[in-house]
């Protein structure tokens, strides 16, 4: 069975990090719906949603893929590169011990799960502002036992690596080489962004659908063209706090549990 953890939209949104983006208001009750719409799309798909208790006090709450790192063998907790983020994991690996082993990456190493893209047993990961050598260093060794490789990917003018690049179908990325270089994948497909929309690089895929914000129509027009099914949701507010349709959600296969 597939559980989506998701988390609810703190009233304290407007406060949250932004790195590359100007703040602009913020208007939490359309955020709140939005994502009301992005979970009963996940569940449409087919997700159990989970939610994380709500953390009222944490603007960035809602983006909980930042929190950890979920394999099929065992889920690493972040060490968030934001400090003003630290305090979002406990209560994702509250949910997450239920399903996996966990571990936990430590200072000095920092890692957002949105700098992770996981392609089958490769995992490129971001050398972002909020992730550093260390951070990549401590999740190959966690993940070793189980022959996973991760591979440093360099990320410019975006927040994230899944700001610049994510799965969409079996083999084919979306991306906006402006971020991050189209060599950096060898042997996947690309498709890019279209140029008005250097921000539509973050899809999410589940159960053969892709995810997709609904404010970036010409880079939907593309995925489609390439045959992908294109399911639309609203998240103008959630853009407004640099997150996108990844973060605000953990993918996992619940039948792994752990012994
Ligand atoms: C932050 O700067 O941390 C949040 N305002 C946005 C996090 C978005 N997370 C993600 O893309 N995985």
């Amino acid at each position: 069975m597939l559980i989506a953890i998701t988390r609810a939209v703190s009233p304290a949104l407007a406060e949250c990090e932004l790195t590359h983006r100007e703040r602009e208001p913020i208007d939490v009750a359309i955020a709140a719906a939005e994502h009301a719409v992005y979970e009963a799309v996940l569940r449409s798909l087919g997700a159990a949603i989970v939610r994380a208790r709500e953390e009222p006090g944490l603007p960035d709450a809602v983006f909980v893929e930042d929190a950890a790192v979920v394999v099929d063998e065992i889920a690493v907790m972040t060490n968030p590169g934001a400090a003003t983020r630290r305090q979002e994991v406990e209560s994702v690996a509250e949910i997450l011990r239920t399903y996996r082993p966990i571990a936990t990456i430590e200072s000095p190493g920092t890692l957002d799960g949105g700098d992770v893209l996981r392609v089958g047993r490769r995992l490129y990961v971001g050398m972002s502002s909020r992730t550093n050598a260390e951070g990549a260093a401590q999740l190959q060794a966690l993940l070793d036992p189980w022959s996973y490789e991760v591979i440093p990917v360099a990320v410019t003018g975006c927040l994230h690596l899944k700001s610049a690049v994510t799965l969409v179908a079996e083999g084919l990325l979306l991306l906006n080489p402006a971020f991050v270089r189209r060599e950096c994948f060898d042997g996947m497909d690309t498709i890019a962004v279209a140029r008005s929309e250097p921000d539509a690089a973050n899809a999410l895929l589940i159960g053969g659908a892709v995810v997709f914000p609904a404010h970036f129509p010409e880079t939907a027009h593309y995925l489609e063209h390439a045959g992908i099914h294109v399911v639309p949701v609203p998240c103008t507010q959630i853009a407004k706090a640099e997150g996108g349709v990844t973060c605000c959600s953990l993918l996992l296969d619940a039948a792994r549990v752990s012994p």
